[in-house]
């Protein structure tokens, strides 16, 4: 059995109404400056930033608060190179056998292709795995509830953070990523999830020119 926790008073944060309208508008400006970027400059980044944007994704509601997450931070070139060989070896095999001609029609805006030299340019990669299930004591298995979920927001958060910082990054997902647990030494109670390069954008770096959905489409209003 698990202890109960204790109960604490809640530290709430108090806005009035135009301070509110204000942050929200201004974190929704912000937060629509954000894009995936692929053309990343070598430029270190401080690993105090690289915590701080790790807490911040760790700070994300999980399933029993169980934290079902490990965020793995690769900084060693040698690992960034076996990194992108095998992340280029898988990819190689997706676009020109795996996916479908929809898919990759799909992708054609994107203009993305397989091969991913920024692995190898970034001063930082987080690959985020997910943990299925935690070994209690006595060694048996003890299950995580809501793992993709959880994950699922925490790495938002992360992408948030890290825009926030001024920082670039990419949701990479080299697939399948079997690769990264072999590499990166992870016991067996972890998958990989999710691969992000991160570091400043180049100072010419180019995006494609995309549209978001505007407020109408993305929301159903009940009054
Ligand atoms: N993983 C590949 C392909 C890819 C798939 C989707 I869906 C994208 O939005 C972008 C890329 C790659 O990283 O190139």
């Amino acid at each position: 059995m698990s202890q109960a926790h204790a109960f604490v008073p809640y530290d709430a944060i108090h806005f009035n109404e135009s301070e509110m309208s204000l942050r929200a508008r201004e974190l929704y400006d912000y937060a629509n400056r954000r894009r995936s970027i692929r053309d990343f400059s070598d430029k270190d980044v401080p690993f105090d930033v690289i915590q701080n944007v790790i807490k911040t994704a760790g700070t994300a509601p999980s399933g029993a608060h169980r934290e079902p997450w490990t965020f793995c931070v690769v900084r060693s070139a040698e690992m960034k190179k076996k990194i992108r060989e095998a992340a280029e070896a898988e990819e190689y095999e997706s676009y020109t056998k795996r996916m479908s001609d929809q898919w990759l029609d799909d992708l054609k805006p994107m203009g993305t292709d397989w091969h991913k030299p920024f692995l190898e340019t970034v001063p930082w990669i987080i690959v985020v795995f997910k943990r299925a299930f935690e070994y209690d004591t006595d060694g048996s298995k003890h299950q995580n509830y809501y793992v993709n979920e959880s994950v699922g927001i925490a790495c938002g958060m992360l992408i948030n953070a890290i825009h926030h910082a001024g920082l670039a990054t990419l949701t990479h997902t080299p697939s399948p990523m079997n690769f990264l647990p072999k590499l990166l030494e992870r016991p067996d109670n972890e998958r990989p999830y999710l691969l992000l390069p991160v570091g400043y954008p180049t100072d010419n770096a180019k995006v494609p020119d995309l549209q978001r959905k505007s407020f109408d489409e993305l929301a159903v209003v009940f009054d």
